[in-house]
């Protein structure tokens, strides 16, 4: 029987910083897992390399199911992110030494292709709406069926989504929480009128998408959702925090705005009410922050019972293999809606060879057994850790806010 011989956790900042954990069995077979938790990155990799690489050691790497359930149950302690992201590094890299000892790329595994491609949406952001309808305008020239649009709110510094100059967007850039103010007042008066600004000037004939990341109260969320329904958004993200799911009943009661939840929770439990009493159309989970291939199946699974589609999270904050499992799943599950996409920069691609392809606003997986992706440790090496913190929302009276 191959076992697994040894498990390798790699800290390193190629463009950004990243936590990768490679699994290599018996045979000289290796896996690779994706554990990047943005601004916890170093909590994620002392679990793996105090906790778990030590269990992992001379167990058989075939077992994804037995192992998922040894490490979280056998934790005894329940859920959370930095659990749920470390048991997610395990299990992607088990399926994808599972995929290299079939031959097979992931996709095959998990029931076959059920589409050609993936389709994404893309970032689109402004400091002002000129600015916001260009460069929405720019990924739709560059072939892109779904755009996300956020701008600038006026006396708002600093508001989330807006890229800075022309580079990638990034939140967690400082070595310290950067503080932000917020004002719902100023946003509730701006964001519908740029979305609206957005489809008078282009049209409809493209998805448009929008995320509120937290920022509002479910009543504050139903007439934001209300106030947009013309605008025809693909969805709205993240209307209100989602620790308390009853929440969204209120916003439900209210507007016909398609709603989308999930990037920050970890468990098919942070997401069971949301989904069986459809409150929420899209389940924006993803592999890395919620279990790996095997837990993110077990959700999309049940969304399906209850018609709610997928559209996992996808910032660059997840590192390749990530974005490989999620197309991989994607390409399988029946029941997909979109993925985020944003591109890497050209050293975090170095780094991460993937075979993931995009055309034509959709992502390909390739036909490489496995993921697909490789690591270059080399390299990557060249890239030491750096502390990135994401900001921190403040009111105007200076109190905290959800960011
Ligand atoms: C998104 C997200 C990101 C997150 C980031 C946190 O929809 O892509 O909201 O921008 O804020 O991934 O690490
Ligand atoms: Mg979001």
């Amino acid at each position: 029987m191959s076992t697994i011989e040894r498990a390798e956790v790699f800290v390193a900042s190629p463009g950004r910083n990243f936590v990768t954990l490679r699994i290599t069995t018996s045979d000289g077979v290796t896996g690779l897992g994706d554990a990047t938790l943005n601004g916890r990155e170093l909590a994620v990799a002392s679990y793996l390399r105090d906790h778990l690489v030590p269990l992992l050691v001379g167990r058989d790497p075939a077992r994804i199911e037995d192992m998922w359930q040894y490490l979280y149950r056998g934790a005894y302690w329940r859920r959370g992110p930095v659990t749920m992201t470390a048991i997610s590094a395990v299990d992607t890299a088990l399926w994808d030494i599972k995929g290299k000892v079939a031959g097979l790329p992931v996709y095959q595994l998990l029931g076959g292709r059920s589409r050609e491609g993936v389709m994404v949406y893309a970032h689109a952001s402004g400091t002002d709406t000129e600015a916001l309808i260009d460069d929405v305008q720019r990924f739709r020239d560059l072939g892109y069926r779904a755009v996300r649009a956020q701008a600038a709110v006026p006396d708002v510094g600093g508001t989330y989504g807006i890229r800075k100059g022309n580079g990638i967007y990034e939140p967690a850039s400082s070595s310290r929480p950067e503080e932000q103010p917020w004002s719902t007042e100023a946003y509730l008066d701006h964001a519908p009128r740029y979305l609206r600004a957005v489809r008078e000037r282009l049209g409809f004939d493209f998805h448009l998408l929008h995320d509120v990341h937290h920022r509002l109260t479910p009543l504050e969320a139903a007439r934001f959702g209300k106030e947009v329904e013309d605008v025809r958004l693909f969805w709205m993200e993240d209307p209100t925090p989602a620790e308390n799911q009853e929440a969204f009943r209120l916003i439900r009661q209210h507007t016909t705005t398609p709603i989308a939840v999930g990037e920050a929770l970890s468990s098919i439990w942070d997401v069971q009410h949301l989904i069986t009493e459809q409150l929420v159309d899209y389940v924006r989970t993803t592999v890395v922050h919620a279990g790996g291939i095997t837990h993110l199946r077990r959700i999309f699974d049940l969304a399906a019972l209850y018609q709610v589609r997928t559209g996992s999270h996808g910032a660059t904050d997840l590192s390749p293999v990530t974005l490989a499992a999620a197309v991989h799943l994607d390409t399988a599950v029946p029941n997909f809606g979109i993925q985020e996409y944003m591109a890497h920069a050209e050293v975090t691609d170095a780094v991460f060879r993937s075979e993931v392809r995009l055309e034509d606003g959709h992502l390909l997986v390739g036909e490489a057994p496995g993921l697909g992706v490789e690591y270059d440790e080399t390299l990557a090496a060249r890239y030491p850790y750096e502390p990135r913190y994401l900001p921190v929302a403040r009111r105007l009276d200076g109190s905290v806010h959800d960011w």
